[in-house]
């Protein structure tokens, strides 16, 4: 009688029933999976992007650019549009100067300033250019439509 009782209880279905306590410690182990997973893809994002924030869509669709972290480029006229980053993304032009961006990558991107409408290209395809002429002294800061995280700044400087 109490043998019986003993095999009962030691039955592996009575072993394995779904109690709150399991299904407590299954969703512990969830969250630590996922926690896992968002350390070692922010590890993997910081390496490559310098502190960005990284994120799902920017895992996606690259690293970006980010002019505050790079040295300015004297002079460089060239921009390259390019997996998905402005580069040089940092320049410094005399006034009178035209830039012209160039789009390296297969998916479209755009130069559209943040803010005043100086810069705003169409949707420019692989190996489309858009140029600029920067008349007025001043900062321009601009970004990608399609991919925010890309961004750049002309600074322009007065002539002579
Ligand atoms: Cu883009």
């Amino acid at each position: 009688m109490s043998t019986a009782a003993a095999n009962t209880k030691e039955t592996p279905s009575a072993r394995w029933v779904f109690t709150p306590r399991r299904a407590r410690r299954i969703a512990f182990a969830l969250v630590a999976l996922s926690l896992a997973v968002a350390a070692l893809s922010s590890a993997c994002g910081g390496m490559m992007e310098g502190g960005m924030g990284p994120g799902m869509m920017e895992g996606m669709m690259g690293d970006g650019s980010d002019p505050s972290e790079e040295a300015a480029v004297e002079g460089a006229t060239d921009v390259r549009q390019q997996d998905f980053a402005f580069a040089p993304a940092n320049i410094v032009v005399d006034a009178g100067t035209t830039v012209t961006w160039t789009n390296y990558d297969a998916v479209g991107h755009t130069v559209t300033s943040d803010d005043g409408g100086e810069l705003e290209s169409p949707l420019l395809g692989q190996n489309e250019t858009f140029s600029h002429t920067f008349d007025e002294p001043g900062d321009y800061l601009y970004y990608c439509q399609p991919h925010p995280n890309m961004r750049g700044l002309v600074t322009v400087r007065p002539q002579g």
